[in-house]
């Protein structure tokens, strides 16, 4: 984590307020695949990434909540916590609805002042909305004392995107967010909740992401049309097989038997769900064998069906995964996160970085104009209160 922005944020939390606040940085994320099975109850294999958020967080001993965007040099002020409600100030939403969700569990929540920065890229599907929101959780679960295990904090951060930013998430990034671990990725299963973590090495096999930097404004709705659909496809199956509560109990032959009946779109949505939880579990044997080369290929696989089956990919992304298949010393690449612009996730021998990351930038700058930016990350522990 950035001290200097650690500092910056204290800086400025003291400058408004004059007491000591509680210091948290929260970390975005990673996802090496398993990508849109988080609420089709299947897996997930993400990191928490060294692009993260910094809070400064303290109780004002009045009613006030008193925001400050040190990014953005905006504030918003509410004159009482009792009565919180979604604001027009898109970043404070991602803050409130946090609030809110403490409320609703039956904790009051006093006035806070809350400082936040942060270094991860907006838009890039790296969640830095995600992280906001577990940060900010941490920080009110600690300052209020309201004994809530990591796990509940990880719903109150995803049911903040639900109720206060519109999106219906899977908990993958609020889970990655505040599970992570330094040095590993971590599966999990999003329908127990259980989780393993496993060693990965970014000395040996680094993690580069391309942003395309696309932000497609069409994101969020067309996120909650796939959910929808994905549950259109569940409730088709369930006429047939009651057993089926997501599409994790799916199978490509009940869908191949109910293919008229659930309709071409639906069909493949589906079928990318079922072929994508298989890929996770693949990918993770891949992992413990130690076989890059194998695990590089789930992710071709993945993006493929993210392009093709699931359509959220974009031209964009879809010239990157294959400037990055060109390119030396890449294991795999995909597109990462929700879609429709944000970031690549390439793995890239150590070696060769450079090598890729001037290759992959000079297919996409001669294709779109574009000068590519790329992050290479490391994997971190995720959030946690920032040492003195
Ligand atoms: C976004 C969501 F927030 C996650 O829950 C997940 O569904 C992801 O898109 C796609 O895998 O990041």
């Amino acid at each position: 984590m950035s001290a200097s922005l650690a500092q910056a944020v204290a800086a400025n939390f003291h400058q408004h307020f004059g007491y000591e606040p509680l210091l948290v940085r929260a970390p975005g994320r990673v996802n090496l695949i398993g990508e849109h099975t988080d609420y089709n109850g299947g897996f997930v294999l993400p990191a928490a990434v060294d692009k993260e958020a910094v809070f400064a967080v303290g109780l004002n001993q009045g009613a006030q909540i008193r925001l400050v965007a040190h990014d953005l040099g905006e504030t918003l002020e509410l004159a009482n916590a009792a009565e919180i409600s979604p604001s027009d100030t898109h970043w404070a939403n991602y803050l409130l609805g946090v609030a809110a969700q403490f409320q609703q569990r039956g904790v009051a929540v006093p006035g806070f002042d809350c400082v936040f920065a942060g270094t991860v890229p907006l838009g890039a599907g790296m969640s830095s909305s995600a992280a906001i929101e577990c940060g900010l959780a941490f920080a009110l679960n600690r300052l209020l004392g309201a004994g809530f295990e990591t796990m509940e904090l990880a719903r109150i951060a995803q049911l903040a995107e639900h109720t206060y930013a519109g999106v219906m998430c899977g908990i993958m990034d609020q889970f990655a967010s505040l599970f992570g671990r330094d040095a590993h990725v971590v599966r999990l299963d999003c329908r127990s909740l259980e989780y393993e973590y496993f060693p990965f090495d970014t000395q040996a096999c680094r993690i580069v992401l391309c942003n395309s930097g696309v932000k497609h404004s069409l994101a969020s709705s067309e996120y909650n049309t796939r959910r929808q659909e994905c549950e259109r496809g569940v409730s088709v199956l369930q006429q047939h097989h009651p057993e089926v509560v997501s599409l994790r109990d799916a199978t490509m032959e009940m869908l191949e038997a109910h293919r008229s009946e659930l309709g071409g779109t639906v069909y493949r949505r589906c079928a990318y769900v079922v072929q994508e939880n298989t890929r996770v579990e693949a990918a993770c044997q891949h992992l413990i064998d130690g076989d890059l080369a194998a695990f590089g290929q789930e992710m071709y696989g993945s993006h493929a069906g993210l392009r093709d089956d699931y359509e959220v990919s974009c031209a964009e992304l879809d010239v990157l995964v294959e400037a990055a298949r060109a390119a030396p010393g890449v294991f795999g690449a995909r597109m990462m996160g929700g879609g429709f612009g944000g970031c690549t996730i390439n793995l890239v021998a150590p070696d060769k970085v450079d090598a890729f990351i001037e290759s992959v930038g000079k297919a996409y700058e001669e294709k779109f104009g574009l000068k590519l930016e790329t992050y290479q990350t490391t994997i971190v522990d995720g959030v946690g209160v920032v040492a003195k």
